[in-house]
């Protein structure tokens, strides 16, 4: 039986960096579930992941986009579960053949990851909807994989403005989806939204932890 945390209880989560790997099979060692936090380059991907760790020297934050290269692997919650901060997409002044490398290297991670949960997209909650994030959303239906939504940098405008660019990217879902998934909104330099984000981990943490251990243990079985 996994260990149970208690979802009403947020201390701050004990986080450790784990290891940066430029490919899937580089990654660590199949343990505990895993959540990824992924989106447009500068969105605040890396942000996030230090509000939640309350670290902000945890993971690598850059006013450039193209910062983070790598999957980068945190344990949290002292290794109850780990969450990932992969490369963002749709940077225009990385080469297209970097492009080319990042997409591949993200969308091989996503689809092999065996204990991959569930997959955060952060959309930054100033724009209008964005053709990338809307494609990047398509393709995570077509591969199955659960994701929620997660707007970003809330602090830097109005809650009306928000609201209409909020409404507007549900429309959009709505045009080829028949719902919308889970929605957090957050502001990494507020911190709002992160206990709801941790509530919601440590959620799908028990609920898995016990049949995906399972899982786990059968596949590792089966390669010994
Ligand atoms: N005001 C405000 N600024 C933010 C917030 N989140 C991130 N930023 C700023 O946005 C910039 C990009 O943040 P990162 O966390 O490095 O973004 P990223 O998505 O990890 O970027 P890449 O690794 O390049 O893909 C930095 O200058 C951050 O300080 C937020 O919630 N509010
Ligand atoms: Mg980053």
């Amino acid at each position: 039986m996994a260990k149970q945390v208690p979802i009403q209880l947020i201390p701050p989560v004990k986080a450790e960096f784990v290891k940066s790997a430029s490919r899937t099979s580089e990654c660590p060692e199949i343990s505990v579930p895993e959540f990824a936090f992924i989106g447009r380059s500068n969105v605040g991907k890396s942000s996030l992941i230090n509000c939640l760790a309350n670290n902000s020297g945890l993971a690598k934050i850059s006013g450039r986009p193209g910062k983070t290269q790598l999957i980068n692997h945190f344990t949290m919650d002292a290794g109850l579960w780990s969450l990932v901060d992969l490369p963002g997409y749709g940077y225009a002044k990385v080469s297209k053949v970097q492009r080319e490398i990042f997409a591949r290297m993200i969308k091989h991670y996503l689809k092999n990851r065996k204990n991959l949960v569930n997959v955060f997209v952060l959309i930054d909650g100033r724009l209008e909807p964005q053709k990338n994030d809307l494609d990047f959303i398509r393709d995570l239906g077509n591969w199955g994989i659960p994701f929620s939504l997660v707007f970003t940098k809330l602090d830097k405008l109005s809650s009306s403005a928000f609201g209409k660019n909020q409404a507007a990217f549900k429309r959009k879902m709505l045009e080829e989806w028949e719902d919308t998934p889970p929605i957090f909104l957050t502001s990494a330099e507020t911190a709002m939204g992160r206990v709801e984000l941790i509530q919601s981990i440590r959620k799908l943490t028990d609920d898995l932890s016990p049949l995906l251990l399972k899982e786990i243990n059968n596949a590792k079985l089966i390669l010994d």
